[in-house]
């Protein structure tokens, strides 16, 4: 055995092994108990970082774990293969978005290979594969059939001089992120799906994901968003160009606070109402304005929280209880898609409207009174929103509490016909058209005659061509003949394909399904499904905690609906990692711009307790800024590359210290000096096992001495215990710190015995196998312990082990402390009052001594 630790020589040697006896390979075995354990599968971009090597470890932590425990444990990974970034590469580079993608896939398969992580490499996807691709366009063609997915026209954001439409997040400040030209709203036909349709059963399910943060679970409700309210109608005259009265002569709005109805000052449509277009008509100086606010709306992902702005409609409704005229305002803060698309205006009492009605200085009058609080229409309180008060300036309701008042109002309105109970939702079905190339193809042919006709399934996959170079002018299967022409599958007409491809949120809605059948050529999911689904622990960012998994949690309901799946929830538990964060430099430009500089360019000077105070170039000497703690980005230059971390130090090492420098679900801080600390930790291990092997417990049963035995046990099945408790609630960093203590433990061991200190050996590998699979495993051979460390049992804390002989318990009489005693572990009540009331000194205190309160092994106060 090597005396000294050498990584890459332990790091060949296990996984040679591995590989060699197919040690990952999953497969389903109904005798034991399975787990499937998945991390949200990666785009390619072609680099790996510290992120990753965080949040695959944590997964290998738990498979590696789990399977020790006697699970039948699946881990795979796959690639997010389709989406934006390799059409923008394709445009930089001129290599194909499929060439791009594929040597991104080779690449990071590459950098993760050396991390020795328990992946069932046979099972890998690539959601850019037609294999996989086919079943998105066979379950799309399955719902288009049941009307769950249909067509109707969206809008768009069009770039007029790229001639394309653009993703939201590719429009900066209202305009192109490539051309600069101001970005149009179009509208076009595309699909959608009726997650609406799920609403309220993925609302209700929340409940049930008893196994996932309560912070995602919050996010998912807020986004499904159901809100129980009122619609009312304010009525009004108003007629369209050819003399019909608009929606019946109804303006409908609305509300979940009915009660505030008497404290309405104006009302505010959205700038898509029919009101709007109407007041456009009427005056069409109007026109500009509205354009500018849509042209806003748009580009911004916050619209909510950017200003609230409005125009006088010049238009005027009745309100229904009072008929008193009311203004309608053009806003841009009604939401066109929400609730009704207008709103009561009742700034008293909405934040929204309060800051609204300052700006146009519009009325503001108060219905509602607070005890304790006088109405200041100067500065707004949260107390004014709440539903504690009375109502006043209400006519016939002043007095009326928040919930008697709202039941009152609602009778009246329903009896003139003009309101009633609503609920509302904020979630939207889902459009999965997008106009780009590098995506599924939606399996429609347009026919002249036929109109849009579904592919038949024998001919799916519509397979998209991988030879198209995208140079931003518009999707290039537009230009694309072959792929383009096809015959009409109804009437054999000459027909046009579709051209727009889905959202790639499809593919990654049941990914994880297909790990299960990753083969299977004759259906969408098999055996393997049934026998890994759901997903046991699902391991991602929290900046999926809507998108992604509600659309996961719909698409599973949907394939239940078509009979593929008998479970509606995909993912038992959830863990959201946390970031891996790192010390940013930069310098300021004379135009501005920053320069970030490498940590490894600066020198940086601390105060007495360590906290970075000033930094230095170590090419001029001269000053940098201190640019805070940020998330690793190559935009910062703070990233920290894997390959660099393990060409130095090995794996093992990486994968300790990202585990160790925090909690899984925290973000952490990146630092050299741990990252030192770590593979200091391994050496000590690596020459401990090796070289002090002969000096163990003196290596000599004659000179064993039982109580030192007994202490080392002790230590290490308290530690054991500590350890077990903290995979299961996967704090890992703990099970590091707690595997530190347990080397020092054998470290400092004295005559405890050869076998003892070989047993404690064998506990502390085995729980360093899930964080440092290589080095524990050698070692485990190298020590002549028997089998393969990786199907070792796991151990459990002997009971004999941690019994401690005698304990020292504290005595108090009335709380006051007397004195102590000695007692056996864990002895019954009357045992410990037997012996206090024998003992010489304490029982002078005792007289009459009568409830006693026992804290186990450490406290007993009498009450006298
Ligand atoms: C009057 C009122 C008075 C309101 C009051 C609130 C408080 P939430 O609560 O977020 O579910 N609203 C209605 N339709 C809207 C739309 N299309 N765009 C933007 N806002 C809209 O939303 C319900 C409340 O949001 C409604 O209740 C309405 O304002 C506003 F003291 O009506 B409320
Ligand atoms: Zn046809």
């Amino acid at each position: 055995m090597r005396s000294q630790y050498d990584p890459a020589w332990v790091e060949s040697t296990a996984q040679a092994r591995w590989l060699r006896d197919n040690v990952f390979k999953a497969v389903e075995d109904e005798s034991r108990p399975k787990f499937y354990a998945c991390s949200m599968l990666p785009y390619p971009s072609g680099k790996l970082h510290m992120g990753h090597v965080r949040n695959y470890t944590i997964n290998d932590m738990l498979a590696r774990h789990l399977r020790m425990k006697g699970y039948n444990v699946l881990m795979p990974m796959g690639w997010d293969a389709f989406g934006l970034p390799a059409e923008n590469a394709a445009m930089q580079s001129g290599v194909s978005p499929a060439q791009w993608t594929r040597m991104n896939i080779a690449d990071m398969k590459s950098q993760m290979q050396p991390l020795g992580l328990a992946f069932d490499w046979s099972r890998e996807i690539a959601t850019c594969d037609p294999k996989y691709y086919k079943w998105n366009q066979w379950f799309f063609l399955k719902l288009l059939e049941k009307g769950v997915a249909y067509k109707k026209t969206q809008i768009v954001n069009w770039d007029p001089v790229d001639q394309t439409v653009l993703a939201n997040e590719q429009v900066v400040d209202g305009r192109g992120w490539r051309s600069g030209a101001l970005v149009e709203k179009r509208e076009i036909p595309g699909y959608y799906l009726r997650i609406t349709q799920y609403g309220e059963e993925l609302l209700s399910a929340i409940d049930t994901l008893e196994g996932w943060p309560d912070m995602v679970r919050s996010m998912q409700r807020n986004w499904i968003g159901k809100a129980s309210g009122v619609r009312l109608a304010f009525v009004h005259t108003i007629e369209d160009a050819s003399g019909q009265l608009i929606d019946e002569g109804k303006l409908w709005v609305f509300t979940t606070r009915v009660d505030t109805l008497m404290g309405v000052t104006f009302c505010a449509v959205s700038l898509e109402h029919p009101l709007t277009r109407r007041a456009i008509e009427l005056d069409p100086g109007l026109e500009p304005q509205v354009q500018e606010y849509r042209q806003a709306v748009q580009g911004s992902p916050a619209a909510g929280a950017q200003a609230k702005l409005g125009i006088p409609s010049g238009l005027h409704v009745e309100h229904p209880l009072t008929g008193e005229p009311i203004a309608v305002w053009i806003t841009n803060y009604v939401v066109s898609e929400y609730g009704e698309g207008a709103l009561m205006g009742v700034p008293a009492h909405d934040e929204r409207d309060f800051d609204f009605a300052r700006q146009y200085g519009l009325p503001v009058q108060p219905v509602i009174a607070f005890e304790g609080l006088p109405y200041d229409p100067a500065v707004w309180s949260d107390r004014y929103s709440s539903r504690e008060g009375h109502l006043i300036n209400s006519g016939a309701y002043d007095g009326l509490a928040v919930e008697q008042a709202s039941q009152a109002i609602v009778d009246a309105l329903a009896e003139r016909g003009c309101g009633e109970q609503a609920t509302t939702w904020r979630l939207r079905d889902w459009g999965i058209s997008r106009q780009r190339y590098w995506g599924t193809p939606i399996p429609i042919i347009h026919c002249e005659h036929c109109g849009d006709v579904p592919v038949p399934y024998a001919d799916l996959p519509v397979v998209l061509p991988t030879d198209c170079i995208p140079d931003g002018s518009g999707n290039p299967l537009l230009q694309h003949e072959a792929f383009r022409h096809a015959a009409c599958p109804r009437c054999a007409a000459p027909a046009l394909r579709e051209t727009d491809t889905m959202d790639t949120f499809v593919d990654s809605s049941w990914y994880f399904m297909r790990y299960c059948d990753p083969d299977c050529h004759t259906s969408m999911v098999g055996p393997g499904n049934r026998y890994w689904m759901p997903v046991d622990q699902y391991i991602g960012g929290i900046e999926h905690a809507v998108l992604h998994l509600l659309y996961a949690r719909f698409w599973s309901r949907a394939m239940r609906d078509e009979g593929l799946v008998d479970f509606s929830e995909p993912f038992k538990n959830l863990f959201t990692q946390g970031m891996l964060l790192r010390e940013s430099y930069y310098r300021k430009a004379e135009d501005g711009s920053r320069r970030w500089f490498y940590p490894s360019e600066v020198s940086v000077h601390y105060d007495e307790k360590s906290r970075p105070i000033s930094a230095t170039a170590l090419e001029d000497g001269l000053p940098v800024t201190l640019g805070g703690v940020e998330k690793m980005s190559k935009s910062k230059n703070n990233v920290v590359e894997p390959k660099d971390i393990i060409n130095k130090f090995g794996a093992d090492t990486a994968r300790l210290f990202t585990i160790f420098a925090g909690p899984p679900d925290q973000s952490t801080i990146w630092s050299d000096s741990g990252v030192e600390g770590a593979y200091r930790f391994l050496r000590r291990l690596w020459s401990f096992a090796v070289d002090d092997q002969a000096h163990w417990g003196k290596g000599d049963d004659q000179a064993v001495d039982a109580a030192e035995a007994r202490r080392v046990r002790f230590m290490t099945h308290s530690l054991l215990q500590q350890i077990n408790n903290d995979y299961e609630r996967l704090q890992y960093n703990t099970v590091v710190s707690g595997a530190m203590k347990m080397l020092k433990v054998l470290e400092g061991a004295r005559n405890a015995g050869r076998q003892t200190c070989r047993e404690s050996m064998s506990i502390l590998l085995q729980v360093l196998h899930p964080v440092t699979p290589h080095v524990s495993q050698v070692l485990w051979e190298a020590l002549g312990f028997a089998g393969a460390i990786y199907d070792s049992a796991w151990p459990t804390p002997d009971s004999d082990a941690l019994k401690r002989d005698e304990v020292k318990m504290m005595v108090q009489v009335n709380g006051k402390l007397r004195g102590e005693i000695l007692v056996q572990a864990d002895a019954d009540h009357d045992t410990i009052r037997g012996q206090a009331l024998s003992h010489a000194v304490l029982s002078k205190h005792l007289e009459g001594a009568g409830r006693m309160i026992v804290v186990p092994n450490r406290l007993v106060n009498f009450i006298v």
